[in-house]
């Protein structure tokens, strides 16, 4: 198992520590359309209660998304759609939930509401591309930051799923964006980088990036994967769902070996076992 260093990661007043074990962030799509569970929380009262499910079950982050992003046929949201999907499970959350909020968006408009509602996470997977408003954004409120590898936007990416050398590739422009970031006045303390798997890749791609994971780690920035139920996880283990929830668990156990700081997922009870068998075999130390 590598060793890693240990980040104080800075969100706003409060600080998450990564690099020590690995995080497990819950996904919260308040969508009609996800690849997975689009539709089932909608209803605002409903994704307020699985979000504290997921905290319940070990969470430590709530990613909340309004917009899909999925392969196919996700269409782009206008940010006035986005905010009113997401906008009333914020308002439900306030001040019940523990774990910090991150919120799943590349629109300005919509990071900022969700900031004013306590959110302390942008997670953009353009990686601050998609909205100039955004950078200066995360930079004047101090917010964390994902900066994931995406080519393309949500409706047309899998056109640009073409690499010589798909780890590089992404390592050289996670290395831009995150310089870009700093650049804009982002604290290098609150970048977290990830590699984007099924955005803009085929299963050959996302496999090859989770095989140089420990590569990816020695960016130095922390690093988030999000491989949970993902296309590339169904065509490898088959479309029985337990087998997708089984091949994910196995994943996230993957990337915790790696040293990612935080796995992304839809079933967090599962993620938290592994990430507390990957502890009990970290402390065993010979076991004599
Ligand atoms: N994947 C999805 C959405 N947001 N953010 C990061 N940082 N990394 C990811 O891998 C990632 C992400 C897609 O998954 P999901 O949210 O379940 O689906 P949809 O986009 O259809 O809502």
């Amino acid at each position: 198992m590598t060793m890693r260093p240990v980040f104080d990661w800075k969100l706003g007043s409060r600080a998450l520590q990564l690099g020590k074990k690995t995080l497990v962030m819950g996904v919260l799509n308040v969508t009609p359309d996800s690849f997975s569970d689009g539709g089932r929380y909608f209803d605002p009262r409903r994704a307020a209660d699985h979000a504290l499910e997921m905290e319940a079950a070990g969470a430590a982050i709530i990613d909340i998304g309004g917009e899909s992003t999925r392969p196919r046929g996700a269409r782009e949201v206008p940010a006035e759609i986005e905010i009113g999907r997401v906008a009333p499970v914020l308002k439900r959350l306030g001040g019940r939930l523990r774990v910090p909020i991150s919120i799943d968006t590349r629109k300005a408009a919509v990071a900022r509401i969700a900031l004013e509602a306590g959110a302390a996470i942008v997670n953009d997977v353009s990686a601050l591309n998609a909205d100039p408003a955004m950078a200066p954004l995360v930079a004047a409120r101090k917010c964390a930051v994902v900066l994931m590898h995406m080519r393309g936007g949500p409706a047309d990416h899998m056109k640009f799923a073409h690499y010589r050398d798909v780890v590089s590739e992404v390592e050289t422009f996670l290395a831009a964006r995150a310089r870009d970031a700093i650049c804009a006045g982002v604290s290098p303390s609150r970048i977290i980088l990830d590699p984007g798997l099924g955005f803009a890749k085929q299963a050959r791609h996302s496999l090859a990036l989770l095989g140089a994971l420990p590569r990816l780690c020695a960016l130095g920035y922390p690093i988030l994967v999000g491989a949970s139920r993902k296309s590339f996880v169904r065509a490898t283990a088959g479309a029985d769902p337990a087998a997708i929830e089984s091949a994910t668990a196995a994943v996230s156990a993957i990337a915790i070996a790696a040293g990612v700081a935080i796995v992304r997922v839809h079933d967090v009870a599962s993620a938290v076992a592994a990430v507390k068998m990957a502890a009990a075999i970290k402390s065993s130390k010979g076991g004599g």
